[in-house]
């Protein structure tokens, strides 16, 4: 065999997976485990992802510990213990770092290490990743482990730069802690993360502000210590659970009432969202089969949760104001929380309405809404989102087969097949990218099961002599329709100003990013399907020894 030439500058890998948070440490355990030479170029000062960078006070997940978290060794499953039924971020992270000290991946991951660039050589069939370090790399496989909700958003507001007190991002947050006592704080956004912050901020702060653009339905997360006969049950039967989870909508072991709303008496109705409110958190989109399909089933559930806000917030303009009127429940991201709503009734807490008086500015001491109000503020933070679904992918801006610019593929929206590939960057695989399950689902089943089947691939590219793989732009064109019409055919569609059609983010083409249809059942088919045979890809044999 011919020997390829090698530059003494670059470093070579089989492949480069880049970010390591839950889906770049799978894929380096996989990757690693099957003899795949690998490096995970790691932007942040740890291992993590969204768990390292969004370490704002009340950061939780709200999928069960139990279920978010991974089924790739049965013996790491036994022997972790979650300390509670929603885990906090400190504990997530304790929960990675154990990860990856336990199967020894840290001398596998580059932390620290940004990737500006990355572009196919074609003549090589290679990857070349460029990095803020200075290095360059070479890899056959791209893995892009970016991501979803990475790119952290701070909107573009006048007179920043000359706030004198400090601002932060919820999902940027430093590492040492925000001393909020006794000050005057505004927080913007009322998403998961604000919902999720702005209790526990209250406790502390003199005053909180809380400027509310949209107002969202926020379910209690019901949270609560571990309880040991849950453990024990989970750990008697992980397996099954796993099964269960993967083969399921959504990923995880929430179960789903299959009735229609419609099929239920109006006091069975009002039983089962009661039963989802007690339950908490997600579960309340559970409640109906049609609960996101059917405009009148969706209402009950929204109306059920307006109630239960007037009944808890004291005042009442206040509680119709956090009452989201025409919004389809669920198809903002539904928040969970813990006192949410019972926040408003603090003395030092108040909700400022900038839907009517947008803010104007930031000024030296604080915000100014149009029409002139000032709110003097000593911290401001941002919980105004992210970039979702291609911010992570669009930065880096890969370069893929005839000089292609992903910006340039994606410039009408992300087209992608499976949410896996993308026609035109060979060798690519984006981990739960846009066209996947991805936010719709538990995101570590939806991790794994992307990382199962990429591992797969690899192996069947280096059994067969191959040396790139691509999606034809047919099995795109289809599979992008698929995910839009899957799409039509729910409410998300009469709901665009969301994250999930890329609105929060000015000038993003808007369009529906992520797959409806579930991880189990047409999914998880149809991902088997096109990796026996794949059917769908053109691929290549080598040109060059790699
Ligand atoms: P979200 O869900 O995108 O929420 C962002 C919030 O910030 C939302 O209430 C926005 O109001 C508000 N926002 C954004 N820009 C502005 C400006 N300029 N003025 C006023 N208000 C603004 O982000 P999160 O971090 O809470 O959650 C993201 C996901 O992370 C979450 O869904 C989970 O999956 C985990 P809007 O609704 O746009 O009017």
């Amino acid at each position: 065999m011919q020997e390829e030439f090698r530059d003494d500058a670059v470093q070579y890998f089989d492949a480069i997976v880049v970010g390591a948070g839950l889906a770049g440490i799978c894929a380096v355990y996989k990757l690693r485990e099957m003899g795949v030479s690998v490096r995970a170029l790691e932007a942040g000062g740890g291992v993590g992802g969204t768990w390292y960078h969004n370490r704002y006070p009340g950061a939780r997940c709200d999928i069960e510990s139990l279920d978010y978290s991974y089924s790739f060794s049965n013996e790491l499953q036994q022997e972790w213990h979650w300390s509670e039924r929603y885990a906090g971020q400190p504990e997530i992270l304790r929960y990675i770092n154990h990860v990856a000290d336990r199967f020894d991946l840290r001398k596998d991951i580059q932390l620290n290490t940004r990737v500006t660039q990355a572009r196919f050589d074609e003549t090589r069939e290679r990857w070349v990743f460029s990095t803020d370090t200075g290095e360059t790399f070479s890899a056959k496989y791209a893995v892009m482990a970016t991501g979803v909700l990475s790119v952290a958003q701070v909107p573009s507001m006048k007179g920043l730069e000359d706030f004198k007190g400090e601002w932060f991002h919820t999902g940027d947050w430093p590492r040492q802690e925000v001393q909020v006592q006794g000050k005057r704080v505004g927080v913007i956004g009322t998403g998961s993360s604000a919902t999720q912050l702005i209790p526990l901020v209250a406790k502390n702060a003199g005053h909180l502000y809380v400027f509310q653009r949209t107002p969202n339905y926020t379910m209690p997360a019901q949270n609560h210590s571990m309880k040991p006969e849950v453990e024990k049950e989970w750990k008697a039967n992980y397996p099954e659970r796993r099964k269960f989870a993967w083969a399921s909508g959504f990923g995880h072991n929430q179960v789903s009432n299959h009735l229609s709303g419609k099929e239920m008496s109006p006091d069975e109705r009002l039983a089962e969202l009661e039963n989802r409110w007690q339950l908490g958190g997600l579960y309340m989109m559970r409640a109906f089969k049609d609960i996101l399909i059917d405009p009148e089933v969706n209402e009950a559930a929204a109306e059920f949760v307006r109630d239960k806000i007037r009944s808890t917030v004291h005042d009442k303009a206040t509680a119709e104001a956090l009452a989201p009127r025409n919004l389809y429940i669920g198809t903002k991201r539904l928040c969970s929380g813990t006192n949410y709503y019972e926040t408003f009734n603090r003395e030092n807490v108040s909700l400022v309405n900038v839907q009517e008086k947008p803010i104007d500015c930031v000024t030296a001491h604080g915000l100014r809404l149009a029409g002139g109000k000032e709110y003097e503020l000593d911290i401001l933070i941002f919980a105004t989102g992210f970039d979702a679904m291609t911010g992570a992918m669009n930065k880096i801006n890969p370069v893929g087969r005839n000089g292609l610019p992903l910006r340039q593929a994606w410039a009408a929206g992300p087209r992608t097949y499976l949410g896996l590939c993308v026609a035109g960057f060979p060798n690519m695989f984006v981990i739960t990218g846009p066209g996947s399950p991805s936010v719709f689902s538990n995101m570590v089943t939806s991790i794994e099961q992307h990382v199962e089947w990429i591992a797969n691939c690899i192996s069947h590219m280096r059994s067969q002599g191959l040396s790139a793989i691509e999606p034809t732009a047919q099995a795109q064109d289809e599979w992008t329709d698929h995910v839009t019409d899957a799409a039509s055919k729910t409410l998300y569609a009469q709901s665009r100003n969301s994250w999930f059609h890329g609105a929060n983010i000015p000038g993003k083409p808007v369009v529906f990013m992520p797959y409806v249809g579930g991880v189990g059942n047409y999914y998880r088919k149809i991902t088997q399907v096109a990796e026996s045979g794949y059917v769908g890809f053109n691929l290549s044999t080598a040109r060059m020894p790699s």
